[in-house]
């Protein structure tokens, strides 16, 4: 199961940012309801190339809800990361 997660976060990774998962927990940003590294990766790449996000990624990515996803909302993922 862990493996067919990472598996999957890596996929979309791999895809970029244009995956249409339906996000539930804050800043959980690849959907598989955790908070983990590859959102904290996600994430980043949000804060640096807003523009390949979809809006929902966007808001989910806004942690801290200022209305833009920056490093502090990246820390904020990180800090709440479990693995
Ligand atoms: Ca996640
Ligand atoms: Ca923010």
């Amino acid at each position: 199961m862990k493996r067919l997660l990472s598996a999957a976060g890596l996929a979309l990774l791999t895809a970029g940012l244009a995956s249409a998962a339906p996000i539930a927990v804050k800043g959980d940003l690849d959907g598989n309801g955790r908070l983990t590294k590859v959102d904290v990766q996600i994430a980043m790449r949000i804060a640096l190339r807003p523009e390949l996000a979809t809006e929902a990624q966007r808001r989910a990515a806004d942690v801290d809800g200022d209305g833009k996803v920056t490093v502090k909302d990246v820390r904020l993922i990180l800090q709440g990361a479990s693995g």
